[in-house]
Formats: C-alpha cells, structure tokens, sequence
C-alpha cells in the first residue's frame, strides 16, 4: 500500500509509543516551505490538523489548549487591549481573544500556508482571521519582535514544540526580546509543552525565564490529544498576578471558568519538585 493510502496517522511520543487516528478522509497534505502540513477526518475527534507529524489542534478537543492560553492572562489583566499572537495561524487563539473588546491583535505567523489550509478546513477557526481587529503579519516571530517598536499588553505564544520553525520560540533570547515588546502591566502567555514528557525542557525554561520576570508561573491544563494528555503553560509578568482574579471569563466556553483558573496554577509534586 502506498504512504498515501494508509488508513492511519500516528504521533510518536517516544519512540516506543504514541497517539493514532484513523483516517476517514484525507483533505490536504503538502510540504510548504517551513513544514508538511497534514489535515485529516477523524471518525472521533472530526479534523485534525497535522504539522511535521504532531498534532497541533482537532475540531473536537480544541477548545481546551486554546481557552486556557487565551482567557487565564484576562482574567488578571481585563483592561488589556492590544494583544500580539505569535504563531497560531489556524486562527483558535484569535477567535478566544475577539470574544473581549479588544482594539487590535496582532497575528505573526510564519506560513502563510498553514493560514490558507485552515481557513478553508477548519472555518469555525478561522473567521477570527478576517476579523477587522486582527492585523495579519506573515514573518518569522524572531524577526518581528526584532524590528518592531509596539507595545503590547498581553503578547500569546502559539508555538509548536521546540524543533522546525518554532525552535526560537523556546529560546532565551526570544523571551527576553519579548519582554520589551511588553506594556508596563503586560503579560505573556505562552505554551511550554508536555509535563509528562518534556519537564526537563520546562525546567530548563523555568531557570532562564527566573532572572527575566518577577512573575514565572507555570500552569496545567488536559488537551486530550496531546503527548501526555495534559499540557503545560507558563504566565510571566513582572506586575500582574495571576491569582488575583479581576475580570470575568465571556459567556460560551467550553472548558475555562474561574475555579478551573485557581486550580490550573496548582501543581503535582513532579512538576514542582523539578522547578526548585
Ligand atoms: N500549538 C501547540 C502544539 C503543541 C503540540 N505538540 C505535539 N503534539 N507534540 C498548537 C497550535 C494550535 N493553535
């Protein structure tokens, strides 16, 4: 049988073990020139969106990873209104930021590809996209955050894991460049990866990010379909306090609320006995 009929796609989480979905239809798979971007119909999970073999997000268990990278930096910081995603070209993580009264987000994303097939594949995502708030940068991150001069209040990674395009995206330089795109009450928000898999990348984070943020803290949240079945996220701030809750989550989420918002920056004992 040739690759392109088989019936099934894995993610390897070791090389050992992994994740599978049977294919039910195949809608899209090609090279672009960051990455192969495959997209998928599962009988369960609906479609899902493939990039260099990981799972980035399905139409089923989307709501968890994108709800809670978006809605924990608002509930400490409701006022904010100029917002910077890097990454998340599908369009989830603009669709949970346009459910506040933002004034502008900023979209930089490195495949325009990635941006193209989603639109078309998954639309419940992506009319964020062509939202007249959203402002569309095809680029490098890096290379945006270099250049620019803007100040953001809440800047949001949605990065991939730490090889390909999105290695930068975990580097030291990176978080620290970030930091002076950042308002004086200004948040980052990013993912930082697998605890079950990954803690010594997310320890490794922990110590360089310390010496850059008066605030570090980690959180946890389940995403059914990625390695581990539960996935880490770290909130840095050098004012705002994650646990002082001050605004109020929008009506119709799937997942977040503020009581899921106090638990998810409790830790389990391997995680923290790791950070310290
Ligand atoms: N970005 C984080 C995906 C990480 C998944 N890693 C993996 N499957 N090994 C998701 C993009 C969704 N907007």
């Amino acid at each position: 049988m040739q690759k392109e009929d088989c019936l099934e796609e894995r993610e390897y989480h070791t090389p050992a073990n992994g994740l599978f979905f049977e294919v039910k239809k195949r809608l899209f798979k090609q090279e672009s020139q960051y990455q192969k971007i495959e997209v998928f119909e599962n009988e369960h999970f609906g479609r899902v969106l493939f990039l260099d073999d990981l799972v980035q997000t399905t139409e089923k268990d989307e709501f968890f990873y994108h709800e809670m990278l978006v809605h924990p930096a608002f509930l400490a910081h409701p006022s904010s209104r100029n917002l910077l995603v890097i990454g998340g070209g599908d369009g989830g993580v603009l669709k949970e930021i346009l459910r506040y009264p933002v004034e502008c987000v900023c979209l930089v994303e490195i495949d325009p590809l990635v941006i193209e097939v989603c639109q078309e594949y998954f639309p419940w995502l992506s009319p964020a996209l062509k939202d007249e708030r959203t402002e569309l940068v095809i680029s490098d991150g890096m290379e945006f955050i270099q250049k620019t001069d803007r100040k953001f209040d809440i800047i949001f990674i949605d990065s991939s894991d730490p090889v390909g395009p999105s290695a930068w995206l975990h580097e030291r330089d990176f978080f620290s460049r970030l930091k002076e795109c950042l308002c004086e009450e200004g948040i980052i928000a990013a993912q930082a990866g697998s605890p079950f898999y990954g803690m010594d990348s997310i320890r490794k984070k922990n110590d360089f990010l310390k010496p850059l943020f008066k605030i570090v803290s980690f959180y946890m949240s389940p995403v059914p379909t990625y390695p581990g079945g539960s996935w880490a996220f770290v909130f840095l701030s050098d004012r705002v306090q994650p646990l002082k809750i001050k605004g109020s989550p929008p009506a119709g989420l799937h997942y977040f609320n503020p009581d899921i918002h106090r638990a998810a920056f409790s830790l389990p004992n391997f995680f923290k006995e790791k950070l310290d």
